[in-house]
């Protein structure tokens, strides 16, 4: 960062001590992941320089050459990976990916079913402070408050009720599988189209360790950045007859020129996913999220649907008599980070809620296993039973650090170079 440090010392300083506060740290933000120093170096690439409007062969500005080849190549990997009959890798972000897919066959005003937040969802599916409710008429389903798990007969009711012109599976904050198979006969019935968000599993199913919606779903949307372990930005895959209409939707309908370093980051994280040390990395992540819910009940605290299928563990913070927000910042202040996270039926305010969300992609990628695990949650659990106790909490915050070292961000990158 040498030019940095000439050009803004104040920005260059903020670098080195972001860097600092991730190696000194445990990420278990679910949206997170440590991706490969060479995601850095291509988003950091001269490829942030070009314009490029349109499509490659077709573009609105001359110089196209190279960066043609970088989404052709993006194209044809992500195609291949997912085996998807039509991919778009220009879209900024998932909720870009998303809005994109709505416009592209639905008429303002039109109907959409999709999970509720609390119980899962994510703001672009329709939550009120979100635009996409404002240009769409959203209904939600919601977990079985027994199970806690998607109760597709009611969605399956909510469907032939309302009649929505298209049905949106996926979530942020949910840990279990979906059945896509299911979810996308109850949008045949009724003539839905099917999207699937996948922003928080396609690491996931890239490596092929949970079931893929390709198949099921008229469009799948995704972000690179979550388990997907690559740089910044969305991506759409759909079946051909969509083709057009997508393309269409994303340019020039919902954005302008796209970021050329945010496709090469894609085309590269969609080569290395193909690679045995991202695969290694996604069982991990699986492995390690059982393992924590694991010892987590063992601790006595209550799982969100009794476990994970995913990266994703949630925690019912009500029978320990802590809020989300006061259990996100105790866990902070002795460098383990992750998420307040609403929670089905959640009686606490908006700003404190009663769950914690954890996700284990970044713990994973530092090559931590199930000892490091089952440490994590000693160590959780030491910081949330003895929040006013200076001695505990300070020896919790050395033990942290200890754990970090063994376990270096450069950790991350090694497991992508060389395991
Ligand atoms: N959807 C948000 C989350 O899961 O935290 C950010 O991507």
């Amino acid at each position: 960062m040498k030019y940095l440090a000439n050009d803004d010392p104040k920005l260059a300083e903020l670098v080195n001590k972001e860097e600092n506060r991730l190696e000194t740290t445990l990420n278990l933000i679910a949206a997170e992941n440590h991706s490969p120093q060479s995601i850095l170096e291509i988003m950091g690439s001269v490829f942030n320089t070009k314009t490029i409007e349109g499509y490659p062969g077709n573009r609105f500005h001359s110089g196209c050459i190279q960066v043609d080849k970088v989404e052709n190549l993006a194209i044809k990997r992500g195609k291949a990976l997912f085996k998807a009959e039509h991919i778009n890798v220009q879209p900024h972000s998932g909720t870009s990916a998303n809005l994109a897919v709505y416009f592209s066959v639905l008429k303002i005003g039109a109907p959409i079913l999709s999970m509720s937040l609390p119980h899962g969802g994510h703001l672009s599916h329709g939550h009120p402070a979100s635009i996409t409710s404002k240009c769409f008429d959203f209904s939600h389903y919601k977990v079985n408050p027994e199970t806690q798990r998607i109760d597709y007969d009611q969605v399956r009711q909510m469907a032939h009720y309302l009649k929505p012109k298209m049905i949106v599976a996926g979530a942020s904050s949910y840990p279990r599988l979906i059945d896509y198979e299911k979810m996308s006969q109850i949008a045949r019935e009724v003539s839905a189209f099917f999207l699937v968000d996948m922003a928080h599993l396609a690491g996931l199913v890239a490596a092929k360790l949970i079931p893929s919606p390709v198949t099921h779903a008229d469009f799948v949307t995704f972000t690179c950045y979550k388990t997907m372990m690559g740089g910044r930005g969305g991506v759409i895959l759909c079946k051909d007859i969509f083709k057009k209409k997508i393309d269409k939707a994303v340019f020039p309908g919902c954005q302008g020129t796209s970021a050329v370093n945010m496709m090469a980051a894609k085309a590269l994280i969609f080569k290395l996913a193909k690679e045995e040390k991202f695969i290694w990395v996604q069982k991990k992540t699986l492995e390690n999220a059982k393992t924590m819910a694991r010892a987590l009940m063992e601790k006595g605290y209550t799982i969100i649907s009794g476990g994970t299928d995913n990266h994703q563990v949630l925690i019912d913070l009500n029978s320990k008599g802590i809020s989300g927000k006061s259990a996100e910042l105790s866990l902070e202040a002795v460098g383990i980070i992750l998420n307040r996270n609403v929670i089905p039926q959640d009686d606490n305010t908006p700003g404190k809620v009663s769950g914690i969300r954890l996700g284990s992609s970044a713990v994973s990628a530092r090559g931590m296993g199930e000892a490091q695990m089952q440490k994590i949650i000693e160590l959780m659990d030491m910081a949330l039973m003895n929040q006013t106790k200076i001695g505990i909490i300070n020896q919790v915050k050395d033990q942290v650090l200890e754990l970090c070292r063994e376990f270096p961000v450069n950790g991350a990158v090694s497991i992508m170079k060389n395991q």
